[in-house]
Formats: C-alpha cells, structure tokens, sequence
C-alpha cells in the first residue's frame, strides 16, 4: 500500500468559539489557539483541522459563511492567523481548514445580490424557485427543522437551504461559482495551509427536478436525502476541483459526507480516480437512534458497531482511505456515548481510544477528548446555544405536543452543545477558558476534569493518548495493517487482528463494566506476542491466548 503522510499523521480538531480565550469576552479566538500549541505537540498530533473562522454572523456558529477570505472579528484578524499558521508550522505541525461550500451565510455579497432580481448576475449562484401552489417548491426538510424553502418576497421566489435559512444552498451547476469556490481554494492553498476538511460536501450536486420526497407517514415535511446526497455531479465536480486545484498541492482532504455508503465511499477516495482521500462517514454514528431520527433513543449494540466498523476496515482496504473518529463538533461526547462517564471514566475513555487508534485509517481527536470531557446536562434550554437543538425544541414542545422533559432527555444524551462546552483548562473560575462570561456555560464537572490535572498525571487520558500517538510512529502495522474481526458475536467484547508484513496485533476490548473471560479462537495463531499498550496494570507473564477482562479493559499485544 502506498505511503502517504496523512496516513501515517493523527488529526486534532479544534473548534475554535470553545477552545481558549485570549481576551476576556468569552469566545475562544486565534490567540488564544496559539497559547496552547505546545499543549497540542506535547500531545503528539500532526495535523490540526480548524474548524470555520471565517467572517459569518453565526447563526450556525460559523458554517455560515459571510467572507470566505477574512476572519471572523471575533476569532481575531488575518494577521492573527497568518501567525497562527507559522507557528504550527514552526512546531512541525500541519493545518487544515473547513471549507463549507455546499451553502454561505444568507450576508455573503453573493446572495445579497441573487436576491435582488431574477437577472442579477448572481441570481444562479444560488437555487430560486417559484412556489407551487402557492407552498414551497417541495417537500423537503431542513437538517434544522421545517421547509428547506425559505420565500423572499423582492422575487416572489423561494430559495433552498438544507440547513438553516440563513444557510443558502450554493447552486454548483453554475461553472463561474465553481470557478469563484476553486479560485478562493487557491487563494488559501498558496497561503501554505495543508488542505481541507469539506463540509457536507457530497451534497453539493443536486438532481435538478428536485422533485418530492416519499413520505409514507403523512409528515408535512420530508427528507430529501435521495436528491441531493451523492448526486448524479457529484463526482464530476470533486474530479474538477482535484484537477484544477488539489492536485497541484501536496495537501490532505477529507470530505464530510451524512448518508454516504461504502460503494460511493469507494469511488470518492480511490487512490486512482483522484477525487478525494478519506470522507467522514456517518453509520457508526447513526446506531443509537431509532426509526424516528436522531432524537430517538436507541440503546447501542455491539453487534451492530462491529458489523459497520467492520464492513468500513474491510471494503476501503486496499482501495480508498478511512477517518476514525467517535467524536466531533456534531457528535456527543465519546465517553458518555460509549464508554462510562460515572464510574469509570478513565478506564473507559482510554478503552475507547485504544479501540479507534488501533484500527487503519487516520485517526481524529476532538478537543476535549484527550482528557475525557464528558456531555452535560442543562436545566433550562435557555442556557442551550446550538440552532438545531433551538429550532427542533420549538418544532416539537412549542409548537407540537412532544413532552419537555422527554426532548431535554435526548438534548442531554444527543444535543451538538455536548461538544461545544468550553474546554477545561484547569480548576479556576470557568475552567480557565475565559476571564470573562463564557458564551456558553462551562461543564460544572470542571474542577475534576481538566488539562492541568490531566498533564500533571501519569495516569490521565492525556498521557495515554500520547502513547497512543507514539505507537503509530513506531509500528506500521498500526497504519498500514489488515484488519480482522474475532468473536464477530460477543455483544461484551469487541476483539480484533490487525496484520502487516508477516507482523501481527491483537487488539481486545471490553465494552461494558462486567468482568468477562476473553479467549482467542483456537485457529488463530499468534506466537511469542508482548503487550503494547494497556489501560489496566498487566503482568508481562500473564497468557494471552484466555484471561480475564476488567471492566472497559483493553489490551494490545503485537508478535513480530
Ligand atoms: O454537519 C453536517 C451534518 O449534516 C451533520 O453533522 C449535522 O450537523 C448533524 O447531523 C445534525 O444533527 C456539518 C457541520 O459539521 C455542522 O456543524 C453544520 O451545522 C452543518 O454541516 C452545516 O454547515
Ligand atoms: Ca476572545
């Protein structure tokens, strides 16, 4: 398998309203970035992924994109990040930026002008239609909650947003914004940066009927998905944009892709067909919710996670490229989600990490992950942020008849503003994250779960991800190994064989907090292994092929 760096580099994001504040108002900024960058190397990453600091009204906290060439007065100014850029290269260390091209902010210049008049210039920049018997234009539904269509009343036409309305989609099927978005692409490249994580970009290409979408339960509004996710363009633009801009920079990509599976996964990130590397795929984060959506609860089972992790290792080996991630801006925190946050949170998060740094593909932390922030639990939605945690609350107990605390219920277990608490930096007064009032409410579990502490202990989460980290430096097995399921039923265990070059790796996981006996299937061979990498004390001696597992135990053992 070719090398390549961004498969041999592990990946930190950052997002940037949470992460540290430089000036006392209570938004994480640039500056305030730089003041932990030798956090970030110490740690052991190679690659930061920025999330949007770009100009933006943030109604959407930043995807929505005002100026896609300033900064965001708030994070600080260009100068601030031309700094920002130097000294995370001075450190050995990469970056890369969010583009979100599929929409803009509603105040970007382009759509100021496309809603002027049907024959503006930039009128095609955006997608308009009229209304259909006086109602939108379709049924679709927005990610956020009610129509996809949002009226404006200076054309009588309705324009398309898949996310919030003040999120206009972006019409691709227009070659000068194609050009605009690969001249802006450019502009960054040759700043230096190291490339793009790609926002929701396989829904860029829609099928232009935009007919309605089926909708079996009467609902008045559907998803759309089947239109617009990996749509018939979709390859053909990303192969354009790989032509007339990625493939003249050594840069890595990664395309956020809700909806995409493994045969289109296959297609976006084949080394030959140049379009992307690795896309985020979405399945593994989809098996703890019901026929209802992500609202709807659904305990995880082991089974299912090993059945779509499995299928992922397996089907791009050899072919394309995978992320690794359990976490993001989007998602709960790890440790609440699939480990244990009240007992042992610890051992749990250092099992979940075990778990994901083991398997191939380039691994993702998110902020906060590296010393086990967990979700949090507001009373009031008031003291919520995020616009899709907002507009669902308002769809269904102000307006619908849906229970408050039943839907509080699912915010605390599924709302985006999990990951959005500011980062707790020590034990002062808001973690250390600001001097001010931050713009979101601190985790009250602060004075226990914090950067400080962690760095200051052996033992912590942090120090076990280094050796993580440092791991993947070591054995290319680690990256560039086959993947293996064992014990494919156990609903406890989650075991797998990595194998490279005549090397092998055992990796065992125990997922739950029950003491259970592991026993490596007699036809597997594994001669004279030692242990990697443990997140319980292990004695050199102990057998490998049966033992015991502790709660969320796990082990790795390699044999050359
Ligand atoms: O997210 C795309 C997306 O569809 C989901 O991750 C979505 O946020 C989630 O399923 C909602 O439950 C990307 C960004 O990561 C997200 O922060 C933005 O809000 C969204 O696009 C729009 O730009
Ligand atoms: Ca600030």
């Amino acid at each position: 398998m070719k090398q390549a760096w961004w498969k041999e580099s592990v990946v930190y994001q950052i997002y940037p309203r949470s992460f540290n504040d430089s000036n006392g108002d209570g938004i994480g900024d640039i500056l305030g970035i730089i003041e932990k960058l030798d956090y970030l190397k110490d740690l052991g990453i190679n690659v930061i992924w920025l999330s949007p600091v770009y100009e933006s009204p943030n109604d959407d906290n930043g995807y929505d994109i005002a100026d896609y060439q300033s900064i965001m007065d708030e994070f600080g100014t260009m100068e601030d990040w031309e700094h920002l850029l130097k000294e995370i290269h001075n450190r050995g260390m990469k970056l890369i930026m969010d583009l979100v091209v599929n929409h803009s902010s509603d105040e970007h210049h382009w759509f100021q002008e496309s809603k002027k008049s049907k024959d503006n210039p930039y009128r095609d920049y955006y997608i308009w239609r009229p209304g259909k018997d006086g109602k939108e234009p379709n049924n679709w539904e927005s990610t956020f909650s009610g129509s996809a269509w949002e009226y404006d009343e200076t054309t009588d036409e309705y324009y398309l947003h898949l996310f919030s309305r003040k999120q206009p989609d972006l019409n691709w099927e227009n070659p000068q914004l194609r050009q605009d978005i690969y001249n802006m692409m450019k502009w960054w490249l040759d700043k230096g940066i190291d490339g793009f994580r790609m926002d929701v970009i396989n829904f860029i290409s829609k099928v232009p009927e935009l007919p309605d979408a089926p909708n079996p339960d009467g609902r008045k509004y559907s998803n759309g998905g089947q239109y617009y996710m990996d749509g018939p363009r979709i390859h053909e633009f990303l192969q354009e944009m790989n032509k007339e801009v990625l493939s003249k920079y050594d840069v890595m990509t990664v395309g956020e892709m809700p909806g995409v599976n493994m045969e289109e996964a296959k297609k976006y990130t084949d080394f030959t067909r140049n379009e992307l590397q690795m896309v985020f795929q979405f399945e593994h984060m989809d098996l703890d919710a019901g026929p209802g959506g992500k609202w709807d609860l659904k305990p995880l089972k082991l089974t299912d996670l090993k059945d779509s992790i499995s299928k992922w290792q397996t089907g791009l080996h050899g072919v394309g490229w995978n992320s690794l991630y359990l976490n993001n801006h989007d998602q709960p925190r790890m440790v609440s989600r699939l480990g244990n946050d009240k007992e042992y949170r610890v051992i749990s998060a250092k099992m979940l990490g075990t778990f994901l740094h083991m398997l191939q593909g380039t691994p993702y932390i998110y902020q906060g992950e590296e010393i086990g922030m967990t979700n949090v639990q507001f009373d009031s939605i008031d003291d919520y942020k995020d616009i899709e945690i907002h507009n669902m609350y308002k769809e269904k107990v102000i307006e619908g008849n849906e229970n408050h605390d039943k839907i509080m219920k699912a915010i605390h277990v599924k709302g985006r503003d999990n990951a959005r608490t500011p980062i707790q930096w020590d034990a002062s007064k808001n973690a250390g994250f600001t001097d001010g009032e931050p713009w979101i409410k601190v985790n009250p579990n602060y004075s226990s779960i914090n950067a400080k502490q962690a760095v200051e202990d052996p033992d912590s989460i942090y120090h076990y991800y280094r050796q993580l980290i440092q791991l993947r430096k070591t054995h290319p097995i680690i990256v560039y190994g086959d993947y293996k399921l064992i014990l494919p039923n156990h609903e406890e265990i989650y075991a797998y064989l990595r194998e490279y070059k005549g090397e092998k790796l055992l990796v065992v996981t125990n997922f739950s907090k029950k003491e259970i006996t592991f026993e490596l299937p007699s036809s597997v061979e594994l001669d004279n292994a030692k242990l990697l990498i443990a997140n319980y004390d292990v004695s050199e001696n102990e057998p490998y092929r049966k033992f015991v597992l502790q709660p969320y135990e796990a082990r790795v053992y390699k044999a050359e």
